[in-house]
């Protein structure tokens, strides 16, 4: 199959003029679509019929209650199908301001947000996740009031939109390692790394144990973690240490060297060169900034204007596209 003619879809075709980055769109019946990617990230739930999905390359069978996620640049398209239908919620990672709180500490998560995408070009569909009926009903409930929310787009329509979004997110990582095998076994245990780091991220770094929750050898450990979070499982510790000890500037109590040791490091000059190789700034300069920055924004808030911050959480892990 010739690769050559990929469509991409653009953001600005498929998302309202306002700008918010979820979309929802329902096939029913999903007519037969060519080759295309997206600028965008889409979550599909098959909810009826059944289908080939080609990738460019294979195709693969999907059945009701499939669910995958298709990342960034990567071509599909569906044929053969039978009385499908599926629904699409279309998001843009990049303008998405999710506050990610212990969504990382699932590794069904990692895997389906991360790790499948990844994989996608060697596994295909190998691995996904299938829910069983009421699992589907339960997400499907949950669609359908998101599609609801922006069709009207009330006042609040962002709010409540965002928080259904996550609801699904958050629900359909809880699906994940309910429902594994075969290839999405061995990428659950990845998924299992990752989510352990995110939950022990005061503790050392043991690669070996990590390699084995993986199961699998520290280097083939280290190849996998890199291929699907672009990062070494080191880096990434960091990156989740940073971002908490962010967290912990803004009490304004607790001194460098509490949160150098609250984060995993007993010797607090080293935390403050990490920190400030990160994030550009020393955590002093940092939790400066960080609270001039709060009470600007509350003194306009209290004055009725808006404002936007300017210090961006540079190490908050969150939405990536493949
Ligand atoms: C198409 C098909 C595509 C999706 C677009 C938004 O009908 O489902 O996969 O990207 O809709
Ligand atoms: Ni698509």
């Amino acid at each position: 199959m010739s690769q050559t003619l990929v469509e991409t879809l653009k953001s600005t075709d498929w998302f309202h003029a306002d700008g918010f980055p979820i979309a929802v769109e329902p096939r029913n019946p999903q007519l037969p679509f060519a080759l295309h990617d997206h600028e965008f990230c889409e979550i599909v739930v098959i909810t009826g019929g059944h289908e080939l999905h080609l990738t460019g390359t294979e195709s693969w069978p999907m059945v009701v209650g499939d669910v995958f996620v298709i990342t960034g640049r990567r071509p599909h398209t569906y044929d053969n199908m039978d009385d499908l239908s599926l629904v699409n919620i279309l998001y843009q990672p990049e303008w998405l301001r999710l506050d990610m709180r212990d969504l990382l500490e699932m590794p069904g998560y990692h895997v389906l947000f991360h790790l499948e995408p990844a994989w996608r070009a060697s596994h295909q569909f190998n691995s996904r996740l299938h829910l069983a009926p009421a699992e589907l009903r339960k997400v499907t409930v949950l669609i359908d009031r998101l599609e609801q929310e922006l069709a009207v787009r009330q006042a609040g329509f962002q709010f409540v939109a965002t928080a259904l979004f996550m609801e699904i997110v958050g629900f359909l990582s809880r699906c994940y390692p309910r429902n594994v095998q075969g290839n999405s076994q061995c990428l659950l245990r990845i998924g299992q790394a990752i989510a352990y780091l995110e939950v022990h991220f005061q503790e050392p770094m043991d690669l070996e144990y990590l390699a084995q929750i993986g199961n699998m050898s520290k280097r083939s450990l280290m190849r996998a973690f890199k291929k699907a979070m672009r990062i070494s499982p080191i880096s990434y510790l960091i990156q989740v240490r940073m971002a908490k000890a962010v967290e912990l500037l803004r009490q304004e109590e607790l001194t460098i060297a509490e949160i150098a040791h609250r984060v995993g490091y007993a010797d607090s000059n080293y935390f403050s060169r990490l920190f400030n190789t990160t994030m550009g700034l020393a955590p002093t300069t940092y939790r400066r900034r960080l609270l001039a920055e709060q009470t600007v924004l509350s003194e306009q808030r209290g004055s009725g204007q808006r404002g936007s911050g300017h210090l961006h959480n540079h190490a908050a892990i969150s939405w990536q596209t493949q």
